[in-house]
């Protein structure tokens, strides 16, 4: 196989062995960044795909995430990075019952190279944790993914806690993963929020609006 459809079978075939000179290969020839988004994720689409449909078993699934973890891992220090001042600090956290982080920790990395300071508080946090943790690193926003369709609820509960501890306009919230819609974020939950809340559909997205909030 060639070398892109090669990684992107890694991916999907959760397959180990060689991946780092497919790697190397890959960086030979594209920026880190460029290999992760349109070869790697295109992977992690198919996985996604076949697991819906019922063509691929759970404990698979797992084995691709962790091969999608170790290329990214394997690609970070040969991304670009921007160097200078700290431009603002997120408190970024998987939401409560979650454990999808990949999308997650591609935002961290994406924002950390890009100038921000990222408190990544991990999977399957409860809104209490996220928010004592954005006080007491005096957060300049708050950043929640989740992948499940129950996370936009759990999200939502998030946003009504903020509400009701009257911290909303305090910290802006930037919210993404896939089971998220734009308009169910800054419609629905923009309606109900008394703070700013808006939509990422990747992580340069979510850049682009650290940078806004930040502006
Ligand atoms: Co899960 N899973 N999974 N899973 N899994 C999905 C999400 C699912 C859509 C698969 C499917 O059915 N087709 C489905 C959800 C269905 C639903 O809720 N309606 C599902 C399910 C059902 C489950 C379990 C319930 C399965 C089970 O146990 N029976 C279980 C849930 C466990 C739990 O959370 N309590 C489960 C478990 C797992 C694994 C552990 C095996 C593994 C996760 C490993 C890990 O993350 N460490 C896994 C995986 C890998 C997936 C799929 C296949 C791939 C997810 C992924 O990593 N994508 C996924 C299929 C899918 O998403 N369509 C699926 C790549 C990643 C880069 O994309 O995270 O979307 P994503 O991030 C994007 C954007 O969304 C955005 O930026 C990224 C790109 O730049 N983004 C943000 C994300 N967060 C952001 C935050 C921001 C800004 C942008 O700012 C704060």
């Amino acid at each position: 196989l060639p070398l892109w459809e090669r990684l992107k079978r890694r991916i999907v075939d959760g397959e180990r062995k060689g991946l780092e000179a497919d790697l190397d290969e890959a960086l030979a020839r594209r920026p880190a960044l460029e290999i992760v988004n349109d070869v790697l994720l295109d992977g992690m689409k198919t996985v996604g795909e076949l697991f819906g449909s019922g063509q691929m078993q759970l404990p698979f699934v797992l084995q691709s995430a962790e091969v999608m973890k170790t290329s990214v891992a394997y690609l970070e220090p040969h991304m670009e990075r921007v160097e200078g001042e700290i431009k603002g600090r997120i408190v970024l956290a998987t939401v409560k019952g979650d454990v999808h982080d990949i999308g997650k920790n591609l935002v961290d990395i994406i924002l950390s190279n890009n100038g921000y300071e990222v408190v990544n508080l991990g999977i399957k946090q409860p809104v209490s944790v996220i928010l004592e943790a954005a006080e007491e690193t005096r957060a300049d926003v708050i950043g929640m993914s989740g992948l499940l369709v129950k996370s936009t609820v759990i999200m939502k509960e998030n946003l009504e806690e903020m509400n009701s501890r009257g911290i909303a306009g305090r910290f802006p919230v930037l919210l993404g993963g896939a089971a998220l819609t734009r308009a169910y974020v800054e419609q629905d939950l923009a309606d109900l929020f008394q703070g700013e809340v808006r939509y990422a559909r990747d992580a340069f997205e979510g850049l682009r609006l650290m940078d806004a909030f930040m502006a």
